[in-house]
């Protein structure tokens, strides 16, 4: 019998299935069902419901369960192997959270296979809708929060980041604060990715520590809920939260429901669901300390891992609990690809090209010219003008320009990726702009770091598929090295190694000192301005 497990994403715009045969190392299935299309009485657009105030971005709990009954009944039609899978895992878009009244956990409990689950569930939300993470109404309680914890570096070195209005202790706040009595009648929270482990497993699902961490609720170093934290969000919250747990925690077997409904395997367990951001880094193979992957999209994103929490006191940077047990983090810069097209399009460049061959015509360092690219209000470092800003660079060299927004763009990365304490030993680049080569190369002659590309479709439905794989093993008592699991699924792309050139690499080592320099300077201009 093929040793199948299955993970699910259930993400902002989709939900998807990827099966995983793990004896042939192979995807054996992989499928999407985009919400607006395949469920279009729900109304959302792009996932999200429509809202008057566009600082709140909801969605509906209802239609993630729809969406979970319509998936297993395409793998029926599909012919999918059901009754051979081992486990199932799932990713959740982080920081969404689902309100449950104290009928849920006996509803979950004897689910009836000869209705929906939108009809059995009718009766158990406290709270009709479910804000996401793309929602940012909560400043007020973000200030609220932090200032009760001391502080950004107080909260960060707390919780792993500072207060964020898409972070789901905020969002609690606010809903406390504006529906007191639905906040009173809720018995439990959960987060996207523990209900869906609920619907499945049939019961209250724990958070586990990879998603657990994106709340503002974790204590980051000892992996349990921060007392201070919780008292700081919203009364009688420790009575409201699923236990803590570790990402390869066995919930239970799958609800029977699924099982006289699509024909799972009886036996098939549910392990704890994850993060989508968690679960990408395993789908990208990031198992060790060192390993780093940056995804070169609208925004840069720096995925890393280490073993000791270290948490950025600038409250930039977010530290998360990998689905190994060690740490990852999510440093996002908002100024990625979009940026590099704006200097790509000022100076007439035609494509993507021509813009790398600007970089190959020009020497590491430039002449020691500076550009820092807040074309849009940045995340890191924390910019609320926008503006670029040009240092010893002139504005009509258009080669000069192009290697110093990509130079500008890695060093920013390398200097507000420090507080980690770990120096990458491997990046693996993805996105748009990883098959620009003279591009990769900047990137690993700043990070003095090899660089490998990997395609990266669907990381996080196949990250939750190994982590199935993974809890399935460590309960079985067989030997789960992550080596051994991730192993063929998350090779980098054959042949695409670049290494750092060592005299460029040197070059660089003394333009950083300039480039934060530069920075502080830029800063300390902006905030006399404001
Ligand atoms: C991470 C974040 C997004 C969502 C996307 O903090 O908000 O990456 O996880 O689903």
């Amino acid at each position: 019998m093929a040793k199948l497990f299955l993970g699910i994403d259930s993400s902002t715009q989709s939900i998807s299935a990827v099966v995983i045969d793990c004896d042939r190392r192979k995807v054996v299935y992989d499928k999407s069902l985009n919400f607006d299309q395949a469920l279009p009485q729900y109304k959302t657009q792009n996932g999200v419901l429509p809202n008057r105030n566009p600082l709140v971005k909801h969605s509906s709990p209802l239609m993630w369960a729809e969406a979970l009954d319509l998936l297993f009944s395409e793998m029926k039609k599909d012919g999918v192997a059901l009754g051979n899978i081992l486990a199932i895992s799932g990713s959740g878009q982080q920081h969404g959270s689902v309100y449950l009244n104290d009928q849920a956990a006996g509803v979950l409990a004897n689910l009836n296979p000869k209705k929906s689950l939108v009809e059995n569930l009718k009766g158990v939300f406290s709270r009709k809708t479910s804000p996401i993470w793309m929602d940012s109404s909560t400043a007020a309680e973000c200030a609220e929060i932090r200032k009760k914890l001391g502080g950004i570096k107080a909260t960060a070195t707390a919780t792993g980041s500072d207060t964020f209005e898409r972070f789901t202790g905020p969002q609690i706040r606010k809903f406390y604060k504006t529906e007191p009595k639905a906040y009173a009648q809720t018995a439990s929270i959960a987060l996207v990715s523990s209900f869906m482990a609920s619907l499945l497993a049939g019961k209250i699902a724990p958070i586990d520590h990879g998603d657990g961490a994106g709340m503002n609720l974790m204590d980051i170093q000892k992996k349990v809920w921060h007392p201070d934290a919780l008292a700081a969000t919203a009364p009688d919250l420790r009575k409201k939260l699923p236990p803590l747990a570790e990402s390869w925690k066995v919930v239970g077997p799958v609800s029977p429901y699924f099982v006289k409904k699509s024909g799972v395997n009886p036996h098939a367990q549910t392990i704890a669901w994850s993060g989508d951001n968690p679960c990408s880094v395993i789908g990208l193979g990031l198992i060790k300390a060192g390993m780093v992957a940056i995804s070169l999209g609208t925004s840069d994103t720096y995925f890393g891992s280490m073993k000791h929490c270290q948490t950025d006191a600038h409250g930039e940077g977010h530290v998360f609990g990998s689905p190994t047990g060690d740490y990852m983090t999510l440093i996002c810069f908002k100024n990625g690809s979009l940026a590099r097209e704006k200097i790509r399009d000022a100076y007439g460049i035609k494509d993507w090209k021509k813009f790398g061959a600007a970089l190959t015509a020009t020497k590491p360092g430039g002449n020691g010219g500076i550009l820092l690219p807040w074309f849009d209000a940045e995340i890191v470092p924390r910019v609320n003008k926008p503006g670029i800003h040009r240092f010893d660079l002139d504005a009509k060299d258009a080669a000069a320009n192009c290697r110093a927004i990509v130079e500008g763009q890695m060093m920013s990365m390398r200097l507000h990726s420090q507080w980690m304490k770990v120096a990458p030993d491997c990046i693996y680049a993805t996105g748009g702009a990883s098959d620009n080569v003279p591009l990769l190369q900047v990137m690993a002659d700043v990070m003095n770091c090899r660089v490998l590309r990997i395609e990266v479709a669907k990381s996080a439905a196949l990250g939750a598929a190994l982590r199935a794989a993974h809890g399935w093993l460590v309960q079985a008592g067989e030997k789960s090295k992550w080596e051994n699991v991730v192993a063929d699924f998350t090779a980098p792309i054959p042949n695409s190694e670049i290494r750092p050139n060592p005299k460029a690499a040197k070059v660089y080592d003394q333009l950083i000192e300039k480039y934060a320099r530069c920075e502080r300077e830029a800063l300390k201009r902006l905030s006399e301005k404001s």
